[in-house]
């Protein structure tokens, strides 16, 4: 029986590390300037887990093969525990939990906390049920007003995000369906959610955060690799949920001008 436990807590351990030490199922190529910090993060805290949990099982397999009941085994002694150990594991896994945090903190911080430098690209993401709308505030440079009374979620585009079209600074907003953005340039990001919270989650951009309804939140990250990114909602928010998804289109300044002029002509 000790043998048979060995093998069994052995073969999970190795099954489950392989999955990861192969990449089987793995984030997809990072398309952000920030790709290669939270990578190198990400991979820094599978190692370290990696090998405790390695370690941890393979201890436990052997114990349970070392210690199996035999004639001679002796009389079960009861244990009491060890404060000491007890401590020290503690311990570690505290320095462990709050250094990896504090070491991934900068990056994530930044990208939330400070501003976004001057010429980003401003975009507005609303999220609903079940669905993206992002906004350009237009050549203008600013977003009109929006209103709740005003939104429509059925109608979609403009009326979806509720916006005031009798403002002049919404004139020349555009709403549209799938996000655009120049590639390598800095995009400054509001997200906010109409009804519910939802979490805007770009993979490839190594993105994600939640919108929040009544909150309007700021981020900044830079997208390095012209391509078609899909977006997911990463907040269980409904019944159509699954299907809230959507795309960014990365394309090259050129490009996301003449799309933005075009979006401004059908406006006109
Ligand atoms: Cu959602």
């Amino acid at each position: 029986m000790g043998l048979a436990l060995l093998v069994v807590i052995w073969l999970i351990t190795f099954a489950s590390t392989y999955f990861f030490v192969a990449k089987t199922w793995w984030l997809p190529v990072g398309a952000a300037d920030a790709a290669g910090f939270i990578d190198g993060q990400f991979a820094l805290t599978f190692v370290l887990m990696g090998i405790i949990f390695v370690a941890a099982q393979l201890s436990l397999g052997y114990l349970a093969w070392r210690y199996r009941e035999q004639p001679s085994s002796p009389p079960v002694d009861y244990s009491h525990g060890n404060m000491k150990l007890e401590l020290v594991w503690t311990v570690l896994t505290t320095v462990l939990f709050v250094g990896l945090n504090l070491m991934g903190s900068s990056v994530w911080a930044s990208q939330r906390f400070d501003q976004a430098g001057a010429g980003a690209v401003q975009v507005e993401v609303t999220g609903m049920q079940f669905a993206w709308y992002f906004r350009y505030p237009g050549p203008d440079g600013r977003y009109g007003g929006t209103s709740v009374q005003l939104m429509d979620p059925s109608a979609g585009g403009e009326a979806a995000v509720g916006l005031n079209t009798s403002d002049p600074a919404a004139k020349d907003d555009v709403v549209t369906g799938t996000m655009y953005l120049p590639v390598d340039r800095e995009v400054d990001l509001s997200l906010r959610s109409v009804d519910v919270i939802h979490s805007f989650f770009v993979p490839s951009l190594r993105f994600k955060q939640d919108a929040v309804p009544g909150l309007n939140i700021h981020m900044h990250f830079k997208p390095t690799a012209i391509g078609d990114y899909e977006i997911a909602c990463a907040e269980l928010c409904g019944l159509g949920h699954y299907k809230m998804h959507g795309m960014v289109k990365v394309v090259s300044q050129g490009d996301f001008d003449k799309w933005l002029a075009a979006r401004e002509a059908e406006k006109q």
